[in-house]
């Protein structure tokens, strides 16, 4: 790797900021990627570069950050964050607007969600060439600038007409569609996408069949190109596609759930909650996590299981996300409203089916969450990859538990061993939570250990390094065509 620094970019820095009695205070980013950065960050980035740096959007206005903290950058757990400030007219037309309301939902297969407003896309040059200027100040030839996600996918070839020997990286933590979707983007939007991206010495995927999606796609965009196994060759230039499949830091979730306060806390959970069986949920409360068709398939397993009356409980923490965009919003009240029709209906005086909280929780709370669950309900309409999905099966101390997991999910190519669902289909997942309170002590065994190990194996930390070290794969193959 490089003795320079690591730059990384994405759109959260990987601490929330707010202002307590006129201090700053700093708490975790929730979400995947800051989950999976930050658990790096931990293990090895530190011995492979001179220093750490992140740069993303601030939660704080400039005037608010600045009185707080002058012209600083904050500086928490080794990494040095440099925060980039926005306007509101920027939050609504870039975030809200083109990232969340164009790119998530067309990317995430709900098409008929997006919203094709030009000047939301008028709105995602100017914000990316913002990211360029603060990356500018805190770049030197050397280090490693490594872009994460769909809201930056303009960066690349921004930054590489500054510096055309950088070192850049860009992952896509989110699937990347078909070019059937692909297409419904303009084509002048779709094109400098694509070749905003070209920038990148390697750019990485969750899984093969996203590069495949984004080989065509580029194929079928730009005009004849050149392709070399898995690099592309622009301008005297070659980029790598690749897939990375992002992965947890197993060992401490693992060595976290042995311990005696987490085992402690877990065994309260269960006894608060009397059931014998539990069932959890972790998810951002987003449409793409399904929550609503998971819930019409809870309904249908108790209408048609009644044994399980005041025996199961299902826990569902969903954690508030994007809350000003409309079709959040109108998710956020139904799923509401299901939860409450479910608990009314099935519920007694002592007992609700359903147990929901929309707020996060702190990491421990988390770890006796998964530990205490006896199946894990996983069922995304796409996903990326899922992190909570292996968070869950490196929790299991025991070696006991079940992980139920939708096909569209990143993670089910990985977790094999998991039992298998369609997201849509409600009586499949009714059915499946029968077989899976039913599992014998063997078959969980058997499946958790197989899953346990894969993980280990295939940890964020190999992840992280195999991305930053394919950077060396292009560069091997640049000499050897020369
Ligand atoms: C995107 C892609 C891809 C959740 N609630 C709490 C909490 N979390 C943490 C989990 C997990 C992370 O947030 C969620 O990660 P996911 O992967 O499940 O989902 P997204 O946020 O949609 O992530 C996804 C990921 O990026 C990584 O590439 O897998 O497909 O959509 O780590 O633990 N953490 C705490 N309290 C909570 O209440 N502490």
């Amino acid at each position: 790797m490089s003795a320079g620094k690591l730059i990384t970019v994405s759109f959260r820095l990987p601490f929330r900021f707010s202002v307590v009695r006129s201090r700053l205070v700093t708490s975790p980013s929730v979400g995947g990627l800051a989950t999976a950065l930050r658990s790096y960050f931990d293990n090895g980035a530190k011995n492979e570069f001179s220093s750490i740096h992140w740069i993303g959007v601030c939660d704080l206005s400039r005037k608010v950050f600045e009185k707080i903290c002058g012209d600083e950058n904050i500086k928490k757990d080794g990494i040095t964050m440099h925060p980039v400030f926005q306007s509101r007219q920027m939050k609504e037309k870039f975030y809200d607007g083109f990232c969340n309301s164009v790119l998530w939902p067309l990317f995430l297969y709900f098409p008929s969600f997006a919203v094709y407003k030009k000047e939301f896309f008028e709105e995602y040059v100017t914000a990316n060439k913002l990211m360029l200027e603060k990356i500018l100040e805190v770049y030197e030839p050397g280090d490693t600038v490594w872009v994460h996600d769909y809201h930056w996918m303009l960066l690349p070839s921004l930054l590489r007409e500054k510096f055309p020997d950088a070192r850049i990286g860009f992952f896509l933590h989110i699937p990347f569609p078909s070019f059937e979707l692909y297409r419904f983007l303009p084509k002048s939007w779709r094109t400098q996408i694509i070749l905003g991206l070209m920038g990148a010495d390697v750019i990485g995927f969750q899984t093969d069949e996203f590069v495949r999606h984004f080989v065509e796609s580029v194929h079928r965009t730009l005009p004849p190109v050149v392709q070399n196994k898995s690099a592309f060759k622009i301008n005297d230039r070659s980029t790598l596609v690749q897939s990375f499949s992002i992965s947890i830091d197993y060992e401490k979730f693992n060595r976290a759930c042995k311990s005696s306060e987490i085992k402690k806390n877990a065994k309260r959970i269960r006894e608060k909650l009397k059931a014998t069986k539990l069932i959890l949920s972790v998810d951002r409360l987003d449409y793409t996590k399904a929550i609503y068709n998971r819930l019409e398939g809870f309904e249908m397993f108790l209408a048609q299981n009644p044994q399980y009356k005041e025996k199961v409980s299902y826990i569902l923490l969903l954690v508030p996300t994007r809350e000003s965009i409309l079709k959040y919003k109108e998710n956020k009240a139904n799923v509401e409203s299901l939860i409450s029709r479910i608990n009314g209906t099935y519920g007694t005086l002592g007992w609700a089916p359903i147990v929901y909280q929309h707020q996060s929780v702190d990491f421990k709370k988390l770890v006796a969450l998964y530990s205490s669950a006896d199946v894990a309900l996983i069922v995304p309409s796409r996903d990326g990859m899922n992190l909570v999905a292996k968070e869950y099966i490196s929790c299991r101390s025991n070696s006991d538990g079940v992980l139920i997991l939708s096909e569209t999910a990143g993670a089910a190519s990985e977790l094999l061993d998991a039992i298998i669902v369609n997201s849509n289909d409600r009586q499949e997942i009714a059915d499946t939570l029968v077989k899976a309170l039913n599992m014998s002590r063997e078959d969980q065994k058997r499946r958790i250990e197989k899953m346990q190990e894969h993980i280990r194996q295939n940890d964020v930390l190999g992840w992280a390094n195999d991305f930053l070290n394919s950077f060396d794969k292009i560069i091997e193959q640049v000499e050897t065509e020369a």
